[in-house]
């Protein structure tokens, strides 16, 4: 495991890159000529709750470097839970990891996800670069469309593996934009497609907290029966309001997380 916050960071973002060529783009698009205002609010994480891989597994990667577990969260519908961890040094990002819960998908699901689940060494789950390491298995296409008939969530993982699955700019910090709708605005513009699944802007100033995101980007994945272009990994927009005079709230909300989740859908 890591022991240096921003090395792990780093290397979550160069990983996040290979697969969202848009991301460049965000930045010249949303950032200051310097380009010190792109602060991330967070980043997400996804796993099914299996023992050798579960939240926990990926959880222990940044408790090494010092972040400590804040919240949790259910989305029923989807058969997820997660948890969100934050850092003593605010300026560091939360982390938001989801799981699905396996035992509540169909023994279909359950039998393939053991499957490609059991491929990964056990050491990989401890080493350095375990949550940037994608996946450890091949499958071909028609596992990919059994598993995206039933948990869209479940084939993203199948196909992308341990990765962030989105960086997400912190509104507040940015110089040239106030509002999440001015940046919506900028982004559409700019030729980006939103995630408007419960509308462009999740959230309000009553809940603390407005997110919108973009949609994953396509891209080829080469399939051990031929390459298909599938959705990858997204950008968010997070702006947060104080709780308390400088002081912004630092949980997230169920209910925007829940439309959020849906940027990685098949279009
Ligand atoms: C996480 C979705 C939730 C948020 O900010 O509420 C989320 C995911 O897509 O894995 O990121
Ligand atoms: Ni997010």
């Amino acid at each position: 495991m890591h022991s240096n916050v921003n090395e792990l960071f780093e290397n979550l973002w160069q990983n996040y890159l290979e697969v969202t060529p848009s991301a460049k783009r965000v930045h010249q698009l949303l950032g200051s000529s310097q380009q010190a205002d792109i602060i991330n609010d967070h980043i997400a994480l996804r796993t099914f709750n299996l023992e050798k891989i579960g939240l926990e597994k990926l959880a222990a990667h940044f408790k090494a470097v010092g972040y400590q577990e804040c919240g949790e969260y259910h989305f029923e519908a989807k058969k997820l839970y997660a948890k969100h961890f934050e850092h003593p040094d605010r300026n560091q990002p939360k982390v938001f990891i989801s799981e699905l819960l396996l035992e509540q998908c169909s023994e279909n699901l359950q039998r393939i996800v053991t499957e490609l689940v059991a491929q990964i060494p056990d050491d990989a789950v401890t080493a350095d670069n375990f949550l940037y390491s994608g996946t450890h298995w091949s499958m071909d296409h028609a596992t990919y469309e059994a598993l995206l008939a039933e948990s869209e969530y479940a084939a993203w993982m199948a196909a992308w593996g341990f990765r962030a699955n989105h960086f997400t700019v912190s509104v507040n910090a940015l110089e040239n934009f106030e509002t999440l709708e001015q940046v919506n605005q900028a982004l559409k513009d700019g030729g980006f497609l939103l995630n408007t699944s419960g509308g462009e802007i999740k959230g309000s100033k009553e809940v603390l907290l407005e997110q919108s995101s973009t949609l994953a980007d396509l891209i080829t994945l080469p399939f051990s029966d031929g390459p298909a272009t599938i959705p990858s990994c997204f950008y968010e927009f997070a702006r947060r309001y104080e709780v308390a005079p400088g002081m912004l709230y630092t949980g997230f909300v169920a209910a925007s997380a829940d439309k959020i989740f849906e940027s990685t859908n098949a279009r």
